[in-house]
């Protein structure tokens, strides 16, 4: 009883000296963003109850708090940015100091307490490792010849697969991901699936279960203590987490035999002969598991995203028939029907460049992206910023600002081409798709290949109908990356392409 008394006080002597360190840190002469109401102990939980997904609620926030402003998520102290000028001085300007990243419950059990490149905090390690990455893709990409024929070669299997299902609804999602898995399978493993490979559907099903519970807030993310409680979510993520391992650690021991040569064909055999001969891993602690987690950040990153954004936009041709016949009126006149698109295509088509931009900016993959923490004392605009500040910024309010994009909620191509045609790489400062600075996203080369052939290649081929006048719901699934609700398509063969008598 006198233990239990004891714990009790101790837990309230506690939230009492953070609120108190809270409320001071208001008095203290400088100047801090607006903060939403906070107790002690939940902060600003409480206020923060509603049925909206995080990146629209904290949108609509600005109107009472304004556009930078700050909350307490349990016992940690937020700022949230919501506008450009603010994210640019949080990602590019004082980059290195807000590029920490918060540890967390669910990103700890992923990546082995912090050890790859997305999740994991800034330190010597981090730097060398994500430049070791950096270098190691762009081998990949130079000349994008390489690149270019494996994407060609998976949309080639699509479109063939496709053909089969003609005129039937169906759920495009997972010919959408086996065709990006295997570019993704293809650089980090030289490895690709067939339709109904027993390892392709486990990934599917892990995958899917990592997307789902880590680093979205949850509960056990805000009050790490909870996690000596039964909890079905981090059951799951575990399980998920053990087979994504076997996977890795099998393409690992592979890899790892063949290294002997200094053949170099792929992202893991990259990564692994550099290890060998670089003394400079051991110095700054890359271990294997660095290298694992480094690659299993790429496959999931790879995955998810884009296969992602390709669901979006197919979304958005369904409810707006007239952007997808204008992408295949380009198409016809620019390509025809003698020859499949190519990436050097990709300037002679502004409008799918276009459409593929305003799928970006109006369902930003990460509309909130990863937190950024301060790592010293610092400021936005005149606000002070104290150290360990987690920092947000919420990409979806930059692309749905009134006072940057006309109808910001308006799907609309044509914003992003320019009086002479050109595709533009946007119309306003307000739009950074694939974050910026330090922390930019990786892949960003790649992903804009993937989706530039893997659409073209559909449309040139097909009409995208929905079934039944039933449109995809757009408002989309709160996750580490926002997805798409599942909605089904009828995928019609065009008619200029049957009588043009061509098949792959
Ligand atoms: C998806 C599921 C998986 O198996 C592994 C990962 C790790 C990397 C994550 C990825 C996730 C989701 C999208 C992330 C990516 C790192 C960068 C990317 C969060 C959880 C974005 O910032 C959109």
């Amino acid at each position: 009883m006198t233990l239990i008394l004891s714990v009790l006080l101790i837990i309230l002597g506690l939230a009492f000296f953070s609120y108190w360190r809270f409320t001071t840190r208001k008095q203290s002469g400088s100047k801090y963003p607006t903060s939403l109401p906070s107790l002690p102990f939940i902060g600003s939980l409480l206020f923060m109850r509603n049925h909206k997904l995080p990146h629209v609620f904290f949108n609509s926030l600005q109107e009472k708090y304004g556009s930078l402003y700050s909350l307490k998520m349990g016992p940690h102290y937020m700022v949230i940015v919501n506008n450009h000028q603010h994210a640019k001085e949080v990602l590019l300007k004082k980059g290195k100091i807000f590029a920490g990243r918060p540890r967390t419950i669910t990103t700890d059990i992923l990546t082995r307490n912090g050890k790859d490149i997305a999740f994991g905090n800034y330190s010597p390690s981090w730097k060398f490792h994500r430049k070791l990455v950096h270098s190691a893709l762009s081998m990949f990409g130079k000349g994008s010849l390489a690149i270019q024929n494996i994407i060609c070669r998976e949309a080639a299997s699509m479109v063939e697969t496709l053909i089969n299902f003609q005129d039937n609804p169906i759920d495009m999602a997972p010919e959408l991901t086996r065709a990006v898995t295997n570019v993704v399978c293809s650089l980090c493993f030289n490895s690709s699936y067939k339709r109904g490979d027993p390892e392709f559907e486990s990934m599917l099903l892990y995958s899917q279960g990592i997307v789902d519970t880590v680093a979205k807030d949850s509960l056990v993310d805000i009050f790490p203590w909870l996690k000596i409680f039964p909890n079905k979510e981090l059951d799951m993520l575990k399980k998920c987490v053990n087979l994504r391992d076997q996977l890795l650690l099998k393409n690992f021991s592979e890899h790892k035999e063949a290294c002997s040569s200094d053949e170099v064909n792929d992202l893991m055999a990259a990564l692994l002969n550099a290890k060998l001969k670089n003394q400079q891993f051991q110095e700054v602690g890359l271990t294997d598991d660095y290298l694992l987690m480094t690659v299993g950040d790429i496959f999931g990153a790879g995955v998810e995203t884009t296969t992602t954004v390709l669901k979006w936009a197919i979304a958005y041709l369904l409810h707006y028939p007239e952007v997808q016949k204008k992408i295949q009126e380009e198409l016809d006149t620019k390509i025809g029907f003698e020859r499949q698109p190519v990436l050097s295509d990709r300037k002679s088509l502004p409008y799918l460049e276009a459409t593929i931009s305003e799928v970006l900016r109006i369902r930003p993959v990460s509309p909130l992206l990863i937190p950024h923490v301060a790592l010293e004392d610092s400021s936005i605009a005149e606000y002070t910023i104290p150290k360990g500040t987690r920092v947000i910024i919420n990409l979806w309010s930059l692309h749905h600002d009134e006072k940057e994009w006309k109808s910001p909620d308006t799907f609309d191509p044509g914003r992003f081409i320019d009086e002479h045609g050109n595709h533009v790489y946007s119309p306003s400062p307000s739009y950074l798709p694939f974050g910026a600075g330090i922390r930019v996203c990786l892949g960003e080369a790649l992903a804009k290949m993937e989706l530039f052939l893997f659409l073209s290649w559909i449309l040139q081929r097909f009409t995208l109908e929905t079934t039944d006048g039933t449109l995809p719901d757009l408002e989309g699934k709160w996750g580490v990356v926002l997805q798409v609700k599942k909605y089904t398509v009828k995928v019609k063969l065009r008619k200029v392409w049957q009588s043009a008598g061509i098949r792959a």
